[in-house]
């Protein structure tokens, strides 16, 4: 196997560069990003790589320029050590949030990962809500979400923990493990295979950048202790980087998530809440919201003891906000309609008073 094929390079992705090779572009992955700067694996080994000019003018947003687990299409440039970007592969999957701020904007959190392992550690840190709502975001990236419950060494009584994981799970399969130790990784073979991408996410101080460490087989990177008082994470990771194990399987240690906003969440929300789904059809009204409506098959599984009342709650919230996001999303093109909409009618009245 050559070095392509190590991180992920394939007879579709051999389809997709197509004939990029005759104008001199060779294909290599976007393996690393530090604000703006990218590092690219090729034939030719790692090389610092940058985005022309007029590719960041052309992208109609931040989503149009390459992320952490892009294939691209490359150029060397004479006298140059950094090579250009000419063109990203078609991307298989997307894991995509709000980028921060006041701006509706989003920001690819990385590309093409088979799957995306949730993390949280047990302690202070678990927060179902907060796993339903990165669990949504996988899902909607398109790669096969896993819920990872790390530090199970320090955890004396996991089993609370692991009932209300499953129920966050949904479909999504729950593995307790300790990157300290090394208990319940070989379950992560599963997933952590050669040629596959995997992706790590979680709030910081979760372990993500030590279970690296320990399936990497070295302690290159920084990790740092919680704080005391909360388990909170000092954000020691700042960027998103691609990782070879030497068994094989590439995986992506990003820095702690505080903030998972929604970008699109319509799909990811209904596997989610697949429950929540499987039940609204029982609802004698077909548009209920679960909310005061009579004969709500949903209230009734709460009342009856086979729903949690936080999982509706907690559905409820998510989806608000998904549809808040995705009408803000649709307003600027509602603006632009409205804004054409009047000089048309300017026009025609123009007309009108020329032929009276
Ligand atoms: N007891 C125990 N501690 C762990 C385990 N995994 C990680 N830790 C500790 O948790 C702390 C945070 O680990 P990191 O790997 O830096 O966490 P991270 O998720 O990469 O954090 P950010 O880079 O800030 O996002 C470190 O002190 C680790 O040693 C575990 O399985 N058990
Ligand atoms: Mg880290
Ligand atoms: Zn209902």
């Amino acid at each position: 196997m050559g070095i392509l094929e190590d991180w992920g390079w394939d007879a579709r992705w051999a389809e997709a560069f197509g004939g990029d090779a005759a104008q001199g572009h060779f294909p290599a992955r976007l393996i690393e990003e530090q604000r703006g700067l990218f590092q690219i694996i090729s034939e030719q080994g790692v090389k610092s790589a940058r985005t022309p000019g007029n590719m960041r003018h052309k992208a109609a947003d931040r989503a149009g320029l390459p992320a952490v687990g892009d294939w691209v299409s490359a150029e060397a440039v004479p006298n140059e050590k950094v090579v250009l970007i000419r063109r990203i592969l078609p991307r298989r999957t997307k894991l995509s949030r709000k980028a921060a701020g006041e701006t509706m904007e989003e920001q690819v959190i990385a590309a093409n990962l088979d799957t995306v392992l949730v993390m949280t550690a047990l302690n202070a840190d678990f927060n179902a809500r907060r796993l339903e709502r990165f669990l949504t975001v996988s899902r909607e990236s398109g790669a096969e979400p896993v819920l990872i419950l790390n530090k199970l060494d320090a955890c004396a009584e996991p089993d609370p923990f692991l009932a209300e994981a499953r129920q966050a799970a949904g479909d999504a399969a729950v593995v307790a493990v300790s990157a300290k130790t090394g208990a319940g990784l070989d379950a992560l073979s599963a997933w952590i295979k050669p040629g596959r991408t995997v992706g790590l996410i979680g709030s910081s101080g979760v372990g993500k950048s030590t279970l690296v460490n320990r399936l990497a087989g070295n302690q290159d990177l920084k990790t740092a202790e919680t704080r005391r008082s909360d388990e909170r994470g000092r954000h020691t990771t700042t960027h998103r980087q691609l990782f070879i194990l030497p068994g094989g399987g590439i995986l992506l240690d990003t820095p702690g998530m505080r903030e998972m906003q929604f970008w699109d969440a319509e799909q990811g929300l209904k596997k989610t809440f697949d429950d929540i789904e499987a039940l609204a059809p029982s609802c004698r009204f077909k548009d209920c919201v679960h909310g005061s409506e009579p004969g709500c098959a949903v209230k009734a599984a709460i009342e009856a003891g086979a729903l949690a009342a936080e999982r509706l709650a907690s559905w409820a919230k998510l989806k608000h906000e998904s549809e808040h996001e995705a009408s803000r999303r649709e307003a600027p093109a509602a603006t632009e309609k409205q804004k054409w909409k009047t000089i048309h009618k300017a026009a025609r009245k123009r007309i009108k008073e020329k032929r009276k």
